[in-house]
């Protein structure tokens, strides 16, 4: 059994951080949004050197998205929204191919959204699952429902063999340091509303704006 290395953080605060994202304006607020993926970040390296390539990528687009929010125009970038309109308005998107603002915080942003997406399906599939489920095989038919579409094959074929990596349910759950798999699922059925919630508020304002494909 995978017991929880002692002191590990629990996962139970990395999900309240996107439940602390959307205001009452419904404007979804880009320092917690970041503050629960550097969570993710550090549960996922909890999981072993095997995903460190994808952990890797995912610091990468934090990264950029922290010196947005730490940088001259920080006012800009403190929700989502605002993000959106600052950058499309003075025309810092490249929407078709990536040129001359190849890090934007729009393209950036949406590769962690459809991530979310992917978190958001594999959270509820291991939830819902039976206590024997594989977790690896509701990893991969999260990835495949979701992020899967927009890898090459080389990054899909990666993807799968680290996915073989993951423990059981029950380990799975434990590791989230939540406390017993009852808990731990009781804590799913309060937080996936939450992330279910900045999925869709995103993803409303990435299609009013036709920035959902974004290269
Ligand atoms: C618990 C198991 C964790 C599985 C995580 C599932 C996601 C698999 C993603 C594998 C791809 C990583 C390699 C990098 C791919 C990048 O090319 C793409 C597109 O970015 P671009 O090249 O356009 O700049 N990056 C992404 O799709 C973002 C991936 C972020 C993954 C974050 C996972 C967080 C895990 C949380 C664990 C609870």
């Amino acid at each position: 059994k995978m017991a929880a290395a002692p002191g590990a953080f629990s996962l139970r605060e990395v999900l309240a951080a996107f439940q602390a994202c959307v205001t009452e304006q419904r404007e979804v607020l880009l320092g917690p949004y970041l503050q629960g993926w550097r969570g993710l970040v550090r549960f996922l390296n909890g999981l072993g050197a095997i995903f460190s390539f994808i952990s890797k990528d995912a610091v990468t687009k934090i990264q950029i998205m922290e010196s947005y929010c730490g940088g001259e125009r920080r006012e800009e970038y403190r929700t989502l929204q605002s993000m959106v309109s600052y950058e499309l308005s003075r025309g810092l998107v490249d929407l078709q191919r990536r040129s001359s603002h190849p890090d934007s915080g729009c393209r950036t942003i949406l590769r962690l959204h459809r991530a979310l997406r992917w978190l958001q399906l594999f959270l509820e599939g291991l939830r819902t699952a039976r206590q024997d489920a594989s977790t690896s095989a509701i990893c991969t038919d999260s990835y495949n429902a979701s992020l899967a579409a927009y890898h090459p094959w080389v990054v899909r074929k990666a993807a799968v063999v680290a996915f073989c990596a993951l423990p059981s349910r029950d380990a799975f759950l434990e590791v989230m340091n939540v406390g017993g798999p009852e808990e731990a699922v009781e804590m799913l059925g309060d937080a996936l509303p939450h992330i279910r919630d900045v999925y869709g508020i995103t993803q409303e304002l990435y299609e009013q704006h036709c920035l959902v494909g974004v290269a």
